[in-house]
């Protein structure tokens, strides 16, 4: 359970320019992160805290705990010396959370993970998206100005979550110089975000990075995106838990890498000497079709048998193909994927076999309906 703050985690100690008001150890290096309890948040939890990092992370109130891709990073706030993961109640629509966390923690790197991350929903509700995904980055960059200007703490550094969404349109491949044409609120939000991030370093000289992240997954990875979708269904099909899986769009093509690489090149990005915007790919692109074609081919079932359309999952605008030109942060950054498309879908079929046989001990139990879909 957690109370509202200070949960953690152990580690070796780093250098910090300047303490923070709640730091435990001052000697270390100090993180901000929105949208930890995301996919994304949780392994650049584990990478920030392995290099020795103190993080906070910014998690919003739910009905639900809405924290179980970092529990296990977790450590009672009760023990709190060995706490070095500390989570507090904030939202990216709530500017002034942002700022008293910025002026309590003083970070010395803020990564902006939060978002309304799905394209689809982002049709259903547009305005929440822009206010989150657009707005909410202004009122962080807007945050660190105030704050730097209040405290001089000018080493700060900005992480924006970008994404190839905001290509959109434009044929592949896509690089740091392709124009932006967003498909979806969710991808114009992100395209507003973006160029806020560049405003604000332009004119206040903020150490500020666009990170421009190609889809990215994980056994972690939320189960209405469609990779993760589909390894459930797998999943819950191989072991008789399931038959059928609805999809929308097969032909629709992604360069999908592993979320554990990506969060990497956030962290060197900010590790560089100038603030800059950077490409983050595999540089190379499958359909949802390929997708479908190893996840069931790896356990010897056919896709064809379980997958029906289902017109609902189509979007109003669809981005048909990406697959990005990461040649900057590849010579810049030294960054490259670890984790091929086939090695990626088998971690998470893997995984998702083993979810899967825990499920069916819960509905042979009489304690979960086997109807249940994920
Ligand atoms: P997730 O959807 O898994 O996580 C989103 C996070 O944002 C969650 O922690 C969520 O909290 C939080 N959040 C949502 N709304 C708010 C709010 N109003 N205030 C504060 N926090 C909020 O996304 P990913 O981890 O996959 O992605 C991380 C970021 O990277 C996102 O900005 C996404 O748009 C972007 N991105 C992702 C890519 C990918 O392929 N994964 C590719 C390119 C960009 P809660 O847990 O409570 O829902
Ligand atoms: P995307 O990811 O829109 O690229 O955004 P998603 O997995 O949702 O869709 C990828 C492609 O699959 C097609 N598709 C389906 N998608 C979903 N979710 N569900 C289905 O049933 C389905 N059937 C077919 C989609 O039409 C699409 O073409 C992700 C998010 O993480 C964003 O936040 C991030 O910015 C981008 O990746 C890069």
């Amino acid at each position: 359970s957690r109370s509202g703050s200070i949960p953690t985690a152990d580690g070796d100690e780093t250098h910090s320019p300047s303490p923070s008001p709640l730091s435990l150890q001052p000697t270390r290096k100090v993180a901000l992160i929105t949208g930890i309890t995301g996919q994304d948040g949780s392994y650049l939890t584990e990478f920030l805290l392995n290099k020795g990092y103190e993080v906070h992370g910014l998690i919003r109130r739910s009905s639900n705990f809405n924290t179980q891709r970092i529990n296990h990073l977790y450590i009672d706030p009760h023990n709190a010396h060995k706490a070095r993961m500390k989570l507090h109640y904030a939202d990216l629509t709530d500017a002034s959370s942002l700022r008293r966390w910025l002026d309590t923690i003083h970070p010395d790197e803020v990564y902006n993970l939060a978002a309304q991350s799905h394209v689809a929903v982002s049709f259903e509700i547009p305005d929440y998206t822009a206010d989150v995904v657009a707005t909410g980055a202004l009122r962080l960059l807007e945050a660190v100005r105030s704050h730097i200007s209040a405290t001089g703490r000018s080493h700060i550094k900005y992480y924006q979550a970008g994404s190839s969404e905001m290509f959109g349109s434009t044929p592949p491949p896509q690089s740091e110089t392709s124009p932006f044409h967003p498909r979806s609120p969710y991808a114009a939000s992100k395209c507003a975000a973006h160029w806020y991030t560049v405003n604000y370093r332009e004119a206040y000289g903020i150490f500020a990075c666009n990170g421009i992240l190609f889809n990215h997954e994980s056994p972690r990875r939320g189960e209405n995106f469609v990779t993760r979708k589909i390894t459930r269904a797998v999943g819950r099909i191989k072991i008789g838990l399931q038959s059928k899986l609805f999809l929308g769009n097969l032909q629709a093509s992604r360069d999908w890498g592993f979320a554990g690489d990506y969060v990497e090149a956030m962290w060197m990005m900010l590790q560089q000497e100038k603030p800059d915007d950077y490409v983050v790919a595999t540089e190379e692109s499958h359909t949802v079709e390929e997708f479908l074609e190893v996840a069931f081919g790896y356990v010897g079932l056919k896709w064809r048998d379980h997958v029906e359309i289902d017109k609902r999952y189509f979007r109003p605008a669809e981005v048909d193909n990406l697959k990005g030109d990461s040649s900057k942060a590849r010579k810049v950054l030294g960054w490259k994927p670890k984790v091929g498309f086939e090695k990626l879908v088998k971690m998470m079929v893997d995984e998702d076999i083993e979810l899967a046989k825990r499920e069916k001990v819960l509905v042979d139990a009489g304690y979960m309906d086997a109807q249940q879909q994920p």
